[in-house]
């Protein structure tokens, strides 16, 4: 048998991220950005939005994230998608509506699409918290990016291994794109 795990020795110039941020509470979202932005490009990456390698998509909230995040995974050319938010609990349920959405929709679009999609939204009760979370104490911005390098490279290892066999299950051939019925 065989141990797959991803590692951070790939030629960075091959790699394309794309970020999808919500620009509510951008007093956090914005020190998250910087955190993945940092990480990207310590480790060789390109994170000029005019350069070819890393896009930037922003969208009103963290609930509007999954929608875009598919478009942009659909497309086929991102090795991973980082999605960035801040969801901080105020006094109405509104907080559960938002986090449990954008929860699903980003884990739905990783698996209907096979591009990973990392999960960079803070979900807190305080501003404090998030805060901390976003540079104060640690930016788990940073940690963001990580996961997205990491699992660009865990994918390129399993897809030769594993390749799809079960395209129909899914209903979606290899190359990611859903079947639509014109297709069929
Ligand atoms: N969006 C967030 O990203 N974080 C929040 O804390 C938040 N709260 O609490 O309301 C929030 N709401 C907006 C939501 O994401 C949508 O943009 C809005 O409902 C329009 O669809």
């Amino acid at each position: 048998m065989t141990v797959f795990e991803g590692n951070f020795s790939q030629d960075p110039s091959t790699l394309r991220f794309a970020l999808v941020i919500a620009r509510f509470n951008d007093l956090v979202t914005d020190k998250l950005l910087s955190g993945c932005q940092d990480c990207l490009k310590r480790h060789g990456i390109d994170v000029n939005p005019d350069g070819s390698q890393v896009d930037y998509v922003w969208v009103p909230g963290s609930f509007e994230v999954p929608l875009v995040a598919r478009q942009l995974a659909l497309s086929g050319n991102y090795n991973a998608i980082i999605c960035l938010g801040a969801i901080i609990r105020g006094h109405t349920p509104h907080f559960d509506y938002v986090a449990s959405e954008a929860a699903k929709g980003i884990a739905a679009v990783g698996w209907q699409t096979g591009v990973p999609v990392i999960f960079g939204i803070l979900t807190t009760d305080t501003m404090q918290q998030a805060l901390e979370r976003a540079g104060i104490k640690s930016n788990l911005g940073w940690s963001y990016a990580m996961n997205a390098l990491e699992m660009a490279n865990l994918m390129r290892q399993i897809q030769p291994s594993f390749p799809n066999q079960m395209n129909n299950t899914l209903g979606m051939p290899p190359t990611g794109k859903f079947i639509t019925a014109e297709s069929e």
